[in-house]
């Protein structure tokens, strides 16, 4: 593995026009640290880049919405971003921008050698336009059907529902995302990149040579590859953006993926200056692009072909994109708010980063969609980080407490189930490193806690307080051994949990961790001192749980009232059908709630001829039913009679049906004699 000096480690910049949640997190970022905290454990060269996405036309979508500029969006998110990220433990060594100085300068100039080499085709077209608006449509401006799948919400780049990326004058029915109105198309000019011209590199590269990359990803390569490539634009007519850096190019910027990912080489520079050449161009570099599904294309064709235009840079040396994770069996949407956000998690479970690390790791999205549930990540906490982690860590702690004062006891001769606990955490600790390093975050998890269950079962075995009043230079031994696998854990899993694990390198006196360390069982001398023990992780109830299921309850609720709609008209029916239908005008005389029936209002009512009782199944809308008493209601005089809990319904109250499931009784808007047909 090691004909490399070091590591540079991308991470999929997000769009500042929203939060991130736990979908990125587990796609991206999560395993992204994992990784760089593991390299660097290793003792090896590492940089982990990341940034935000502050160009490209989400943004502006969003700005216009509430009416504010479109850099004050990204300073909002940006900033969000960036603390949530820090908050849980995400460590970039530079979290930049693309709206930074250092970028702009970087990506125009990249564009700007790509075109003096020729490398770009200059191609007129027809684009769709709003002509109100006054702009024209490009990405998500514009919303369609989509001619693959007929999804009729796919936007002008890509349609979500089955992934296929597309061009805006392919959708089928377009509609400006601007002012609905339906657009036409007109000429405009852009900048085309020739992906077709490094089709045949790109061949060889990614299938002859990288054939160990992950199935989903070397799979869609491939796909794209058999397609055969097309050039592609990378210049739009917006006015948020890169100003495209040449002649006759105004009014025109870089496409967002065109200078999206020289924010990579930008926020590189921005930390190590003249030196980033080293680690973007020397070929001892290698280069790992962590990223969601959705991005395989632009980081394994796009970009590459980018950097072969350019001809200076490396290649990636890998791409270990992950599939999506879904809440509680719903696709996660920003839109609409189905979401776990992560400035929200935070703040509603403080202290707790490392149990959202845990869970989104073994829970990852690695080799297919995966799904997060909050009863999940409930029993997660309590059976695995509280039962197993954090209940040997603590036992073998108290245990030291009540025999030795807290001191590291002495090891004497080991037994054979000492021996065989000591081989199975180095082999759970050799299988977490190949795990590690083939990008398996979730197996790598495993083995690591398979190091808290070996110690778990190897205290219960031995029964070391069986032993205290026969053989206390025994019960030094297995504790010397527990507490050396104490500091196992602290090491293995600092790249999952780095909370617990400063924690509980704090508790044990240990130093500086390195990966080294693991897999031994010297890291604790005798008589060195161990600190009083605190739990390392404590049970998360019910409560808590329940509050944010009820949460996302409200979003559905919220969401299904936005996005409702009037029921379809139904089939005609003729004057003679509809004159069967004998309704009236009624006054209440009474009203009251049925007994034992939640649903049951019970009326009174004076319809002209006489009075009459009628049930109606509206309690639930009527908190107090004897605001209806004296109004005039509208009622079916001729609908059969029918008897509910023992009472005999004369007829039907008229009410109408909010959205949000309310019902209202229909009174006339003035005063009309009761017993007056409506017609
Ligand atoms: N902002 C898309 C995304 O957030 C895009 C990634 C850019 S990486 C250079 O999915
Ligand atoms: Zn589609």
């Amino acid at each position: 593995m090691n004909k490399f000096k070091r590591t540079l480690i991308t991470t999929a910049l997000p769009y500042a026009n929203g939060p991130v949640h736990i979908g990125h997190l587990a796609g991206v970022y999560v395993p992204a640290d994992i990784y760089a905290r593991y390299l660097r454990l290793k003792g090896e060269d590492v940089l982990m880049i990341g940034g935000s996405d502050e160009h490209g036309v989400p943004i502006t979508i969003k700005a216009k919405k509430e009416g504010v500029t479109p850099q004050d969006i990204v300073d909002r998110y940006h900033n969000i971003i960036k603390d949530s990220f820090d908050g849980l433990g995400i460590s970039f060594d530079v979290y930049g921008r693309t709206t930074s100085v250092t970028h702009r300068k970087t990506a125009s100039d990249f564009f700007r050698r790509l075109y003096e080499k020729g490398e770009f085709i200059e191609k007129t077209s027809m684009q769709l336009y709003d002509e109100e608006a006054g702009q024209f449509l490009a990405d998500r401006y514009v919303t369609g059907t989509c001619p693959h799948c007929g999804n009729e919400h796919a936007y002008g780049d890509q349609c979500e529902a089955c992934g296929t990326s597309l061009a805006a004058t392919d959708l089928i029915n377009p509609k400006s995302a601007i002012t609905g109105n339906v657009p036409v198309l007109r000429e405009t000019s852009h900048y085309y990149l020739p992906l077709d011209k490094w089709q045949s590199r790109l061949e060889k590269w990614i299938l002859e040579e990288h054939k160990e990359w992950k199935p989903n990803v070397y799979g869609q390569c491939k796909s794209w590859l058999d397609l055969g490539l097309q050039p592609r634009a990378v210049s739009r007519d917006l006015d948020w953006g890169i100003p495209v850096p040449v002649e006759g190019a105004e009014g025109k910027v870089l496409y967002v993926w065109f200078d999206a990912p020289i924010g990579y080489i930008s926020n590189t520079i921005d930390l190590v200056g003249d030196d980033y050449t080293k680690w973007w161009k020397d070929p001892e570099t290698r280069m790992i692009h962590f990223i969601g599904k959705d991005n395989i294309v632009f980081h394994c064709i796009v970009f590459p072909s980018m950097l072969m235009a350019d001809g200076s840079y490396n290649l990636p040396d890998n791409v270990p994109a992950n599939e999506f994770l879904n809440l509680e069996d719903n696709k996660i949407s920003t839109s609409r708010n189905w979401a776990v956000w992560l400035h929200e998690y935070l703040e509603d479970f403080p202290g707790k980063q490392d149990v959202l690390r845990y869970v989104l790791t073994a829970n990852a999205p690695e080799t297919k969609d995966n799904n997060f549930t909050w009863r999940d990540f409930q029993a997660r906490n309590n059976s695995e980080l509280v039962a197993i982690l954090g209940n040997f860590v603590n036992r073998a702690m108290v245990l030291d407490h009540k025999y030795f004062e807290g001191k590291v006891p002495a090891c004497g001769e080991l037994q054979p189930i000492d021996e065989q606990v000591i081989a199975e955490v180095r082999e759970a600790v050799k299988a977490c490193s190949e795990s590690l390093d083939s990008f398996k975050f979730r197996e790598a998890l495993k083995d690591a806690m398979n190091v808290a269950r070996a110690g778990n079962k190897y205290l219960a075995d031995c029964e070391p307080w069986k032993l205290w009043k026969t053989d206390q230079a025994r019960v030094a031994t297995i504790l010397n051994v527990a507490l050396q696998i104490c500091a196992n854990l602290a090491v293995v899993f600092e790249p999952f949990t780095p909370f617990m694990s400063k924690d509980l390198a704090g508790m044990l006196g240990l130093g500086k961790l390195s990966w080294d360390m693991a897999g031994k069982f010297d890291l604790l001398k005798e008589g060195d001192a161990i600190a009083e023990p605190h739990l390392l992780f404590e049970k998360i109830e019910d409560a808590p749980i329940e509050a944010q299921i009820q949460k996302l309850k409200d979003t559905l609720e919220k969401n299904e009232l936005e996005n409702w709609k009037p029921a379809e008209v139904k089939p005609n029916v003729d004057f003679e059908n509809f004159e069967k239908v004998d309704i009236r005008v009624g006054k209440v005389l009474e009203c009251t709630k049925v007994k034992k029936s939640k649903k049951l209002l019970q009326f009174l009512i004076d319809d002209g001829l006489g009075k009459r009782t009628i049930l109606s199944g509206i309690a639930q809308s009527y908190e107090d039913p004897s605001v209806l008493v004296g109004k005039e209601i509208c009622f079916v005089a001729n609908f059969e009679p029918r008897k509910m809990m023992g009472i005999e319904s004369q007829g039907m109250i008229l009410s109408a049906v909010n959205p949000d499931g309310k019902l209202t009784v229909i009174s006339p808007s003035a005063d009309v004699a009761p017993g007056a047909s409506v017609g």
